[in-house]
């Protein structure tokens, strides 16, 4: 019997600073039970969900942002979410700004399980943008003024039938995400992100935004025979327009659904996990071929050494 996982990707459109959570989580159930009636095991909700993308602007002190992270999940706000994934027996992964009790701002998500229990948590570990007010830019993306980057690395679940991974915005660029849940065997990636599509260093990267988005997804998932579920928060949120192109990508690389409008928007692909085998155990049969003696550098050096 084959194994199967019906996933959702659950797509918002812009959270305005004026939406409080209580709005966007009546968002998020509708989505989740239009996730139910789809038949999901699980839905994949973006990166930072319950709030506007709030990095992109500078406050002088650290703590001016506060009022955007959780303390505590579920909390009285969130509860809602995880009463109506165990009502429905619908998973999912929620990402948000996490404050922990010892003042550490993580952007992390949650992955809750279909009896609405809590299966794990990942904090993002590659951080992108800049840590300093910058005010030439048309807006900011001070991500690294706002979280820490994580050290607790890539952990894989067994959850939903399968083994599951997360990975966070920036990180889907970075080869090594995948690689370190492909030693694991992952069969699934959740990857939420908020990618505005001007890009203040090099705007020439702006049009290929939506083509590098899905390429290094699309690379990941094929060299690690793994599904990988891409979820945007699309749209045009605070005058800044975001790439939605929400996708499910097989463990081929082929993507299999993709979202058509930049809103909510739910996409459901019923993902058999068997068929990640097909590249784990032939071209990208790790333990055979794979040369980690001759990979030294990908973990001691950091930067170019030419
Ligand atoms: N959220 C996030 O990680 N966004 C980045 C934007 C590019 S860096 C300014 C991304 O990699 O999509």
């Amino acid at each position: 019997m084959t194994r199967t996982l019906t996933v959702g990707a659950a797509q918002l459109g812009p959270i305005d600073r004026e939406h409080t959570r209580e709005m966007v989580v009546e968002r998020l159930v509708a989505l989740l039970r239009q996730g139910a009636d789809a038949g999901c095991d699980l839905v994949v909700f973006p990166e930072l969900a319950l709030t506007t993308f709030f990095p992109r602007w500078y406050t002088e002190e650290l703590s001016g942002h506060d009022h955007y992270y959780e303390t505590e999940m579920p909390s009285p706000v969130t509860q809602p979410l995880f009463d109506v994934a165990a009502e429905l027996g619908v998973g999912f992964a929620l990402g948000y700004a996490e404050l922990t009790a010892d003042g550490h701002r993580y952007n992390t998500t949650v992955l809750v399980e279909r009896d609405g229990s809590i299966v794990g948590r990942y904090r993002k570990t590659h951080i992108p943008g800049h840590e300093d007010d910058e005010p030439w830019r048309e807006f900011q993306h001070l991500e690294r003024r706002y979280f820490e980057e994580s050290n607790e690395g890539f952990p894989v679940w067994e959850a939903f039938g399968g083994r599951i991974g997360i990975a966070t915005c920036n990180d889907r660029r970075w080869p090594e995400t995948y690689r370190e849940m492909g030693l694991q065997g992952v069969e699934m990636i959740l990857i939420g992100y908020n990618t505005p599509i001007h890009y203040a260093p090099d705007p020439t990267q702006n049009r290929l935004q939506g083509f590098h988005s899905h390429l290094v997804m699309q690379a990941g998932a094929y060299q690690n025979g793994t599904w990988v579920v891409g979820v945007a928060k699309g749209g045009c949120e605070e005058g800044v327009e975001s790439l939605a192109e929400s996708a499910i990508i097989a463990p081929s690389g082929e993507i299999v659904s993709q979202t058509a409008t930049d809103g909510d928007e739910l996409i459901v692909a019923t993902a058999d996990l068997d068929w990640c085998n097909d590249y784990k155990n032939t071209l990208f049969d790790f333990d055979r071929y794979r040369r980690p003696e001759m990979y030294g550098r990908i973990t001691s050096q950091k930067g170019v050494v030419t």
